[in-house]
């Protein structure tokens, strides 16, 4: 007897051990790695950290289950560079490699505060440059073009379209640059967790800094006196001194229950003086004030306690629903957000939530799934509309801010990525990013929400982010392709003006219309 039970608990510690080992990144068999170097490195990185995209270990895997994640590498995933595989490897090759990124990799990633403080670089102190312009150009209406193509940023006169700068960035800048409420500073964040301050008057930069391994964006506050980043990897938010960005504290991303999370997305709601954040892991957006006085959170209908909250202290606002995408309405009282369907427990859908009060004060009629941090908004007859684009559906949804009810869902050539406009614009642009049609891009009349010309700049090739002059009166459209272009359109007759070589233009920013929140860009 005594013989058996040592038998069986050998046994257990055997397949205890197995089961470990089956766990550990040396149990991954050769095939495997080199199908992952040879398929997946080149966007993921070779360490699985991530590159343009994201890292493909267990952390980041909290609400894509292994079914899921077996369907995006059979049949590539909506919205990203992701590619489908099911031709190319056979449902073997790919159960290893779902099960090689669920394994955890030898070396746990970490990026702490020594770390952020090692890399941070000042390579101009901001006093010792003048305070004039080396250039001559209306500064509020320059505009910036991230170059994806070669990882340069191109600084462009707004009036006439001559390009005055090309700056090496990072590599993979993503998010749109943020500029100081002046115009003269901008604020860069690549995926892989650079954060840069440019000075655009002297054409200088001012410093680098890592804040992460795998950044997702950043958000200047309103006085201009710090700077938020929001990470993926490892799970943290960094604030940073916009002076020269010298790191001022880390902020774990856990919940009450120890729970971490990345996060999707990091802005500034002006109006309150706090930083907006939304999580990807757990259903909490966050509210980080960057003030020295308290801010008050009371809403009598709720009886909610009041917050009284310092700088860089957490009110959670606890949500029904996680929030993967969203915007402000113009004036930052609310949020309206959406999930994205990821094989999670929660349901997709729109809502609105109030920030005061942290309450949802409406679900949203939002089908398939809508690109909301591209959402614009405009008068529309008694009321102000807001218009998403969507990244599954060809539709363009149109929301009345009074009620939050759908009153249009109009039809497009296929889902859409950017959509934007101008005050002083009659019409919105959207894009046909995704399928056969993404040479194309609808001009909605804003009054009719009719569709009223469809552009088809270079045929076969991708035509997608708009952004307007500072007067309305030009719209400037990338050829999203490595030998690529800026197209200028009169964004009134809708005829080209010029067009200028670049390399994968991806998103381009105004100074005027990003720095007065116009009401047809992102903020
Ligand atoms: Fe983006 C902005 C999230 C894939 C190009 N993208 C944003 C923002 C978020 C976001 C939260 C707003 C941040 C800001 O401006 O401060 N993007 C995501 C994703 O979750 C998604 C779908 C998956 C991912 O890989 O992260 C994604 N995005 C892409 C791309 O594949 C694009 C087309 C190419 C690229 O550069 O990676 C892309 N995203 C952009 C651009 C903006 C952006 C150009 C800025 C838009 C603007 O005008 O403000």
């Amino acid at each position: 007897m005594k013989f058996v039970s040592i038998l069986l608990i050998t046994l257990l510690l055997t397949m205890t051990a197995v089961a470990a080992v089956a766990n550990t990144e040396s149990a991954t068999t050769d095939l495997t790695k080199k199908n992952f170097k040879k398929h997946c490195a080149s966007c993921h990185g070779e360490d699985r950290l991530g590159i343009v995209g994201p890292p493909l270990i267990p952390q980041s895997f909290k609400r894509l289950k292994a079914k899921a994640a077996t369907l995006v590498i059979k049949n590539g995933r909506v919205a990203t560079q992701m590619p489908a595989f099911g031709k190319t490897l056979s449902d073997m090759q790919i159960s290893d490699l779902v099960d090689y990124i669920y394994t955890k990799p030898t070396h746990s990633p970490e990026w702490d505060m020594n770390a952020i403080k090692q890399s941070h670089k000042i390579s101009h102190a901001p006093e010792s440059l003048g305070n004039t312009p080396v250039f001559k150009a209306d500064m509020q209406n320059l505009f910036l073009v991230v170059e994806i193509g070669d990882h340069h940023v191109t600084l462009l006169n707004g009036d006439s379209f001559e390009p005055i700068y090309r700056l090496k960035t990072h590599n993979a800048l993503h998010g749109g640059p943020k500029y100081s409420k002046d115009g003269r500073y901008v604020f860069f964040a690549s995926r892989d967790g650079w954060i840069t301050k440019f000075d655009i008057y002297n054409l200088k930069v001012i410093a680098d800094i890592r804040v992460g391994i795998n950044t997702r964006n950043l958000a200047v506050s309103d006085d201009g006196k710090f700077i938020i980043a929001g990470n993926t990897l490892p799970h943290t938010a960094v604030i940073l001194s916009a002076h020269d960005l010298s790191p001022i504290k880390l902020i774990p991303v856990v919940n009450e229950a120890g729970e971490s999370s990345r996060v999707s997305a990091v802005y500034t709601a002006a109006p309150r003086q706090s930083f907006i954040l939304a999580l990807k892991d757990f259903p909490e957006v966050w509210e980080i004030p960057y003030v020295e006085k308290e801010i008050f959170v009371h809403d009598y209908r709720y009886e909610m306690p009041e917050y009284t909250g310092k700088p860089f202290s957490i009110r959670r606002i606890k949500l029904s629903n996680y929030l993967d995408d969203f915007f402000f309405n113009q004036d930052y009282t609310h949020i309206i957000g959406a999930a994205r369907p990821e094989g999670e427990r929660f349901p997709q859908g729109g809502q609105v939530i109030k920030i005061s009060s942290g309450r949802k004060v409406s679900n949203i009629d939002l089908p398939g799934m809508p690109h909301l941090s591209s959402g614009i908004s405009w008068k529309y007859k008694d009321t102000r509309i807001i218009a998403t684009p969507n990244i599954k559906k060809g539709i363009v949804s149109i929301i009345d801010t009074k009620d939050w009810k759908t009153i249009k869902k109009i039809k497009t050539k296929g889902p859409g990525f950017f959509m934007r406009s101008h005050e002083k614009s009659p019409y919105a642009w959207v894009d046909v990013f995704f399928g056969p049609h993404k040479d194309l891009v609808h001009i909605i009349d804003k009054q009719t929400l009719e569709i009223v010309k469809t552009l088809q700049p270079v045929p076969g090739k991708t035509a997608a982010h708009v952004e307007f002059t500072k007067d309305g009166r030009y719209a400037l459209l990338s050829i999203w392709e490595d030998d690529g272009a800026v197209i200028v359109y009169d964004a009134l007759t809708l005829k080209e003006v010029t067009r200028l070589p670049m390399k994968k233009p991806s998103g381009k920013y105004n100074v005027y219309n990003k720095t007065h929140l116009e009401e047809g860009t992102s903020h």
